[in-house]
């Protein structure tokens, strides 16, 4: 069984019950003219990402394990929005109006797609989820028990925001949850710190960090 070095202690997995999420990689938060730029963000910053991601997504491929990616986004008339998360912000261009790369954050848009370095290969599942986390409103819990998987390596955008609720839902399913800390970002670095900090804290309350580096090491020690 590999084991990665890892915080807050090594984190051992098996392969085949293991999947990789990779949680909205998507032109509306990593391109400018999307939803993260008209919540005043500076996009360019989540895009050191796209490389580490691009390479952990390698391994799984390489081992046919299960790869699974989400995308945050609402149905283009909009019945699955709430009235909140519509009027949150005060937008002038928010979620459902017309944005430079089509109707913001709304399914079928070219801002909803994920973006061309990570696009999803035909055999793995792509998540659509309304929310923030991954497992409100969504199928892939059934997806996951299909597939016998238990623990999850989990990279994506942004930290605090989908990538932390995701953790927090799949903790309270009883998954064990790895967050690659290079391959999640923020448009905040202080946050960044923070949220990596706390899923290790308190011995692993929400789960796992370590490096994507750490996880191909593991990977290569011992291929399954
Ligand atoms: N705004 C922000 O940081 N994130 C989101 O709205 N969604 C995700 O994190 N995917």
């Amino acid at each position: 069984m590999p084991v990665v070095s890892a915080l807050p202690y090594a984190f051992s997995f098996e392969p085949e019950k293991t999947a990789l999420l990779i949680i909205d990689m998507q032109r509306d938060f990593l391109e400018p003219g999307g939803f993260g730029e008209m919540l005043g963000n500076d996009v360019s910053q989540l895009r050191t990402t796209i490389e580490p991601i691009r390479e952990v997504l390698e391994r799984f491929r390489q081992q046919q394990l299960l790869v699974i990616h989400t995308r945050e986004g609402h149905r283009p008339d909009l019945t699955d929005l709430p009235a909140s998360k519509r009027s949150r912000g005060n937008l002038s261009c928010g979620i459902g109006d017309v944005g430079p790369m089509g109707r913001i954050l709304v399914r079928g848009e070219a801002g909803h797609a994920i973006i061309d370095e990570l696009q999803p290969l035909p055999n793995e599942p792509v998540i659509d989820k309304p929310g923030k986390g991954s497992f409100y409103a969504t199928d892939l819990q059934t997806i996951l028990q299909n597939h016998g998987i238990t623990s999850l390596i989990v990279t994506g955008v942004t930290t605090e925001v989908c990538v932390h609720t995701t953790v927090r839902e799949a903790n309270d399913r009883g998954y064990e949850c790895l967050v690659l800390t290079d391959c999640v970002a923020s448009y905040f670095p202080e946050f960044q710190r923070v949220a990596l900090e706390m899923i290790a804290a308190q011995g692993g309350i929400f789960g796992w960090t370590t490096s994507s580096e750490a996880l191909i090491t593991a990977f290569e020690k011992e291929p399954s």
